[in-house]
């Protein structure tokens, strides 16, 4: 109202001399707020949304339904046993011709390194005393006794032949093993039908014998020859456990 006074009296100062035909417009007070208007039309639809994420599995289904599919394949077992070996295959061809041995070079030098080889070890087993070397026969014993038989075998196995002594010098070399030994030892030699007389066990007959005085006396009834601590021989039954001495 204050207000509305102020600016009639400057439009009357403005416009003074002038005739003034400007209502009195400034009277009452504003009306009450009219009731607001109607909503709007809906709007346009707006665009797709992003897909949402897959649901939870639905619940098991009622029995007696159709089975499934099969499954995928599992894991791989564990590997089984080895099979049966396969035949033997047919023998290759046969390869070109070799060098003579003399000629070739590399195999005489593996002989020599062999030879050499062997020489040493034969010394070693010289010098423990387990092998008398006397010429070219190696004797040795492994310090137990046996019937003929079993030592024969032991012998064989061994890769040698139960000890005969065949020299003066063969006969003294097995003498000191069974007089170290204390043990009477079988020798590689066996009566033949004949009462008396004897064989080495090729079948070729003995020549060189060492009895002891009197022996062979067994008739017949001994077939194999016992050595003694002297280094005489006297025939025996096979049977007795003797000291297995061997030559190679
Ligand atoms: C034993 C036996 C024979 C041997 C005589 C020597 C009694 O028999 O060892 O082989 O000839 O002794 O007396
Ligand atoms: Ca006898």
């Amino acid at each position: 109202m204050l207000l509305c006074s102020l600016a009639l009296t400057l439009v009357l100062l403005l416009v003074s001399g002038t005739e003034c035909d400007v209502k009195e417009v400034c009277s009452g007070s504003p009306g009450i707020p009219g009731t607001p208007g109607s909503h709007g039309l809906p709007g346009r639809d707006g665009r797709d949304g992003i897909k949402g994420d897959p649901g939870p599995p639905g619940l098991m289904g009622p029995p007696g339904g159709m089975p499934g599919l099969p499954g995928r394949d599992g894991l791989n077992g564990a590997p089984g046993m080895d099979g049966e070996p396969g035949e033997k295959g047919d023998p290759g061809e046969r390869g070109p011709p070799g060098l003579p041995a003399y000629l070739d070079e590399e195999l005489q030098t593996t002989i020599q390194d062999l030879r050499h080889q062997t020489w040493k070890s034969m010394g070693v087993l010289s010098l423990l005393g387990s092998v008398l070397i006397v010429g070219d026969k190696i004797f040795s014993t492994n310090g137990q006794s046996a019937n003929f038989d079993a030592i024969r075998e032991t012998c064989l196995k061994a890769g040698g032949k139960i000890a005969v002594p065949r020299s003066p010098e063969e006969n003294e070399a097995i003498a000191s093993i069974v007089k170290k030994h204390n043990t009477y030892a079988y020798l590689g030699l066996v009566e033949g039908p004949t009462p008396g007389v004897f064989y080495y066990l090729d079948g070729a007959p003995v020549n060189y014998t060492n009895w002891y005085q009197g022996e062979p006396r067994g008739r017949g009834k001994e077939k194999c020859v016992e050595m003694y601590t002297d280094g005489k021989w006297n025939d025996k039954g096979c049977l007795q456990y003797r000291l297995a001495v061997c030559e190679f």
